[in-house]
């Protein structure tokens, strides 16, 4: 088969709604484009139990640590799946942690903003889990398999994480004046961010128009931002908060909510590494690959060893 053919099959079986697998024919591009996104959703995993991980021994209560600290191994776990599907592309694992040490590679905005308060943690788990799934369920019907079937797992863990947060906002804001004042100071400071995390406008976005065609993405970042904005809208109202927007409105004609322009200046910078943390992560982050090492070289021996028991056992 000629290139042509190839490529003309490739986009068939996307269009057939069938799934692209590993050993598949597939253009260099949508290796890349697929490498680019998956690799960065999965240093977002990662780098993202950290805002979360820092108030685990802080939780209020046994059943909120144990909430949290489930919350933050599910997503680790989500980091592995990822990483395991992005080798069936073809790239190794060592190569795609060199790349977030030495910031090359990108990880979501959002995790570099401070957490201050426990009603952080409410907030992250209703509004940036909340994103992440209204961004990730039509994932699960990504075209490359190995990503849409990790996506389906990932899903049903993030609505978990998003119950407990807004489950943190309900109570603190049935509590005291102070509590309530914490939760929708939390909601003032995470609000923009979150809604950035759905990425540049469309006409902004240098990947939207190819990634639609391949079927990765299913819809755009700005129709993604709006279903997001239409849902969590009246659910704040219906804890009693405020969402900081005073441009903020349902309009009745196009029966969405309008709303305030995003500041671009400041999602650019906190994505080119000049964020309130990006320095603190990605120190974090190679702080923890040093320490691993030991266990690293310890996994390497074992590994050897019984490799070499396994040779002799044949002979
Ligand atoms: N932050 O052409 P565009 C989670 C970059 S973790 C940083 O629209 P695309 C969780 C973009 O990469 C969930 N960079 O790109 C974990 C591109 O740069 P490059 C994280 C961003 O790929 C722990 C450039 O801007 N979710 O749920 O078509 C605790 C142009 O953008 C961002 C995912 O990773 C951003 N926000 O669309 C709690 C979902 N936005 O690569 C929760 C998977 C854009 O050309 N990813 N950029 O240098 C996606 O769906 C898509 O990659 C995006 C961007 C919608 C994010």
């Amino acid at each position: 088969m000629t290139t042509i053919d190839l490529e003309n099959k490739f986009q068939q079986t996307i269009d057939n709604e069938e799934k692209i697998e590993p050993r598949d024919w597939m253009p260099d591009k949508y290796r890349k484009t697929l490498v680019r996104q998956m690799a960065q959703h999965a240093h977002s995993e990662i780098v993202g139990m950290l805002p979360e991980g820092n108030w685990i021994t802080r939780a209020p209560s046994l059943r909120r640590k144990v909430a949290l600290l489930a919350k933050v191994q599910d997503e680790a776990g989500h980091g592995l799946y990822l990483y395991s599907a992005c080798e069936t592309l073809g790239v190794k694992r060592d190569d795609m942690y060199a790349e977030l040490h030495d910031g090359r590679a990108k990880y979501s905005s959002i995790f570099n903003y401070p957490t201050l308060s426990w009603a952080d943690m409410g907030t992250i788990g209703w509004l940036v889990d909340g994103a992440a799934i209204m961004n990730q369920i039509p994932l699960c019907r990504c075209s490359y398999g190995p990503y849409a079937r990790a996506m389906v797992r990932i899903c049903k863990e993030e609505s978990f994480h998003q119950r407990q947060g807004y489950d943190i906002m309900n109570v603190l804001c049935k509590g005291s004046e102070e509590q309530k004042a914490m939760a929708q100071d939390a909601l003032n400071r995470w609000w923009w961010p979150s809604i950035m995390m759905f990425g540049p406008s469309d006409k902004d976005s240098t990947h939207t128009a190819q990634s639609m065609a391949w079927k990765i993405k299913r819809f755009t970042n700005d129709e993604l931002r709006q279903k997001f904005v239409d849902v969590t809208v009246p659910q704040a109202e219906f804890i009693g908060l405020t969402v900081p927007d005073p441009d903020l409105k349902f309009n009745n004609e196009t029966g969405h909510y309008d709303f305030g322009e995003i500041d671009w200046d400041e999602f650019w910078k906190v994505v080119k590494g000049y964020g309130p943390c990006n320095k603190e992560r990605v120190d974090a982050r190679r702080k923890a690959w040093d320490n691993g090492e030991w266990v690293r070289e310890a996994a390497e021996v074992y590994a050897e060893k019984r490799a070499a028991k396994k040779s002799i056992a044949v002979l």
